[in-house]
């Protein structure tokens, strides 16, 4: 098994589960956050708030997981997690975006999910280095992947080339080198969903 590697839009992956990067509020943003409620339609939204807060307007804190329903996605599930917002790197950054990848992990195989697709947790909006987040997301999804039978397919989605390049050298360091992508790569084709999931 291989991490795989796939550049594009995460709102297009008829996987089981994909994942958002969020806020603590799960009110939805901008970035992939957006993108995600704009594809999944207003009852995502409702879902989310309908989640319990933990704290005023806290429905998931940092380097926690919160699972939804896929709605209007061809994916079945979101996993909702919240990066840290980069700081020094003193702030226990590490630590926390290690967790969103690994807790992340945990949910899908407690929901019996066999393919989940993370989106560069923390490298927008909130500043994490891109090569130094691609080294956490290769060394969680290498180290599962290596533990675990499920999820068995992890694909870590590369929004631009700077990002695609960064997760080649961080699984490269890891031992395990990302082979060039199928061409052209359809999604909905590649995934080995049956026929009627993928839309
Ligand atoms: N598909 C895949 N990746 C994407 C997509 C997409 N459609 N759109 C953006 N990205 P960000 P964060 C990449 O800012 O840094 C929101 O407002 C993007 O290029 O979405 O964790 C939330 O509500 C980048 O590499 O998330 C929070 O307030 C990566 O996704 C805050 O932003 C993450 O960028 C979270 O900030």
């Amino acid at each position: 098994m291989k991490i795989e590697v796939w550049q594009g839009d995460i709102t297009t992956l008829a996987v089981d589960a994909i994942v958002n990067a969020a806020n603590e509020s799960l009110l939805g943003g901008g970035g992939v956050d957006g993108a995600i409620h704009r594809a999944a339609g207003p009852r995502l939204l409702a879902e989310c708030e309908a989640l319990p807060q933990i704290r005023l307007g806290v429905r998931c804190p940092t380097g926690e997981v919160r699972a939804t329903a896929g709605h209007d996605l061809p994916a079945r599930h979101v996993i909702h997690t919240v990066g840290p917002v980069w700081q020094d790197g003193q702030r226990d950054e590490p630590a926390l975006l290690a967790n969103c990848y690994w807790k992340s992990l945990q949910l899908a195989e407690k929901l019996g999910l066999h393919s989940i697709a993370f989106p560069a947790i923390s490298c927008g909006v909130f500043g994490y280095p891109l090569h130094q987040a691609a080294q956490i997301a290769a060394t969680e999804t290498v180290a599962w992947q290596r533990s675990h039978r499920e999820p068995r397919r992890i694909i870590l989605v590369a929004y631009n080339a700077a990002t695609y390049k960064a997760y080649q050298s961080a699984l490269a360091a890891q031992g395990q080198p990302i082979e060039p992508p199928p061409s052209p790569l359809l999604p909905s084709l590649d995934l080995g969903l049956p026929p009627a999931a993928a839309h």
